[in-house]
């Protein structure tokens, strides 16, 4: 039953708590802190850290309802025999797999590779691993979100234009309704994160719609 509504861009998004999962995409070391995968690429990650506070926000309130908080990180095994050579080496330049401050960088089990503190899940929380940029391939997730019969995403995360669009646009193919708060999700690219954000909720929610962190955490009380 459809209980609640969100207030969101371009129309308000009803849901029923039940049936609701937040999304945490790539909130990991790797891109959120200096000398991971974010800042060897030659960004400047104190633009994606403004996404920390309200993502925590919508985390404790999402904690609160009981809802289902799903966590991503993207990154590879040891061997890197799950990534694909031309994600390995782009340009002439390879740097996933080597040395930086935070340990192997995008690879498992290293500390760059980890959610951040601030953030961190809590027992009972999926923790999906994914190879790319998209949050179902070569996952479980849709068998997570079926198993728990979810039918809306709450996504927040990192980077707005690459994985967590990737992962709603593929989400709304499968046929769920997507809601991204805009302040919870970063970008390295100002202009990119405000494309990617008309281009979701544009022609009647062409594939989602976008709202903030005070309207999701308004939407679940
Ligand atoms: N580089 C960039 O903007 N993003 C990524 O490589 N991965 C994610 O977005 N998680």
């Amino acid at each position: 039953m459809t209980t609640h509504q969100f207030q969101a861009e371009p129309f308000p998004l009803a849901f029923d708590p039940q049936t609701t999962a937040l999304i945490m995409i790539d909130m990991q070391r790797d891109f959120v802190e200096p000398g991971g995968f974010g800042e060897v690429l030659g960004n400047d990650v104190s633009k994606v850290r403004t996404a920390i506070a309200p993502c925590k926000q919508v985390l404790d309130a999402a904690r609160a309802q009981g809802m289902l908080v799903i966590h991503t990180r993207e990154g590879h095994r040891a061997d890197l025999s799950d990534c694909p050579p031309a994600k390995l080496t782009r340009g002439g330049q390879t740097f996933i797999g080597t040395d930086g401050p935070m340990g192997r960088i995008l690879v498992r089990g290293e500390a760059g590779h980890d959610i951040i503190p601030e953030l961190y899940p809590v027992a009972g929380e999926p923790v999906i691993d994914k190879p790319g940029k998209g949050a179902f391939y070569q996952t479980d997730l849709h068998l997570v979100l079926q198993n728990h019969s979810i039918r809306t995403l709450i996504v927040c995360g990192v980077t707005t234009e690459v994985c967590v669009t990737t992962t709603v646009r593929e989400a709304n193919d499968r046929g769920f309704e997507c809601i991204i708060p805009e302040d919870c999700v970063g970008s390295y690219f100002p202009e990119f994160q405000k494309s990617a954000l008309e281009m979701i909720k544009a022609q009647g929610a062409i594939f989602g719609w976008v709202s903030n962190a005070d309207a999701i955490v308004g939407g679940l009380k």
